[in-house]
């Protein structure tokens, strides 16, 4: 039978809470920024969904590529020990990339429960039902929330040995120091033998890297600009997004891509009670999407106590998924 049940972290009223203090405290910094994470509201989740499709943004067929043409080997390394497990993923979106491993591995009698987590709920309700279509009588537990919060509650109700996704390069949105830190947290919210499978985007053609941010539909400066219209609709806001400009810049150095918004004119906006000013050309941070060398990922387990166990790269070698074990 199909069990879906999904736990969410925090009352809608707390989450508009949050997200109000986020976004003002942000705004209020200097620079000013915004976290990437307020991006997949609805329509941010529809604009993602379209950027996965862009011929320029390389890192999802690079992941479905592994995920497709390498799924004997992904299963083999996470199944290794030959013992039921609760298969965690983080920030699981659609899951249309670990639906060709949970295929391969509901097919081949694997016992295991499958724990989707995502900050979005329409994701994860249309996750739920599209699973219950393919694959009828799995067992999926969802989680909706942050990933943290969210990990500790799926341990928490796991039994079993787990093996943890973090799939998409999500980890890219992270600044260095807080990959470390958010490493080392799930490391220790997880068992020895457990099993964490991380997606990474790897340092390439500096002009390919840019394209991925800045393609020529435009559709990646709408899903930025989104954030500015989400403010508007749920905080009481008032925006003018033509006033804003999408601007990406990568450094192939550091292997940091930075997305900002830059304002046009000198401009005063309101959210809620409070007025936040804008100089002319003055900039809004919005997301980082690392890139990785293997050094970096290989150095990036071991300061967070994890033991590389594979690294499974796609067939242009542009990204890897490296599993780590605890
Ligand atoms: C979800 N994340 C890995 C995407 C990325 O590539 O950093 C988000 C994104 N931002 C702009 N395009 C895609």
């Amino acid at each position: 039978r199909h069990l879906i049940n999904t736990t969410a972290s925090v009352s809608e009223k707390d989450s508009i809470i949050r997200f109000k203090r986020d976004v003002l405290n942000g705004l209020k910094a200097s620079p000013k920024e915004l976290q990437p994470k307020y991006f997949y509201d609805e329509v941010g989740t529809e604009l993602f969904r379209k950027i996965m499709k862009l011929p320029e943004y390389y890192l999802t067929d690079c992941e479905l590529d592994i995920f497709q043409h390498k799924t004997a080997q992904l299963a083999k390394l996470i199944t290794q020990h030959n013992e039921e497990f609760d298969l965690i993923e983080l920030g699981s979106g659609d899951g249309f990339k670990s639906k060709h491993l949970l295929d391969y591995l509901f097919h081949s009698k694997t016992n295991f429960t499958y724990m989707p987590i995502d900050i979005s709920k329409s994701a994860l309700e249309y996750l739920s039902e599209s699973l219950n279509d393919q694959l009828p009588g799995m067992e999926i537990q969802s989680f909706q929330g942050e990933y943290v919060e969210m990990l500790a509650e799926a341990c928490y109700s796991s039994k079993r040995r787990k093996v943890v996704l973090f799939l998409g390069a999500n980890i890219g949105n992270m600044e260095l120091p807080q990959a470390n830190e958010f490493c080392g947290e799930l490391q220790s919210l997880l068992s020895p033998k457990d099993l964490l499978l991380v997606g990474f985007d790897l340092k390439k053609d500096p002009k390919k890297v840019l394209a991925a941010y800045n393609d020529t539909s435009g559709i990646t400066s709408q899903f930025n600009l989104n954030l500015l219209e989400r403010i508007n609709r749920e905080l009481d806001a008032d925006f003018v997004v033509d006033q804003f400009e999408h601007y990406p810049v990568y450094d192939p150095i550091s292997g940091a891509c930075r997305s900002f918004l830059v304002s046009l004119n000198q401009q005063q906006v309101c959210i809620g009670e409070n007025q936040i000013h804008f100089q002319k050309n003055e900039v809004i941070q919005m997301e980082i999407s690392q890139k990785y060398d293997l050094n970096g990922i290989c150095d990036l387990a071991a300061k967070t106590g994890f033991k590389t166990v594979g690294m499974i790269a796609d067939s242009n070698g542009w990204f890897v998924d490296a599993i780590w074990e605890k």
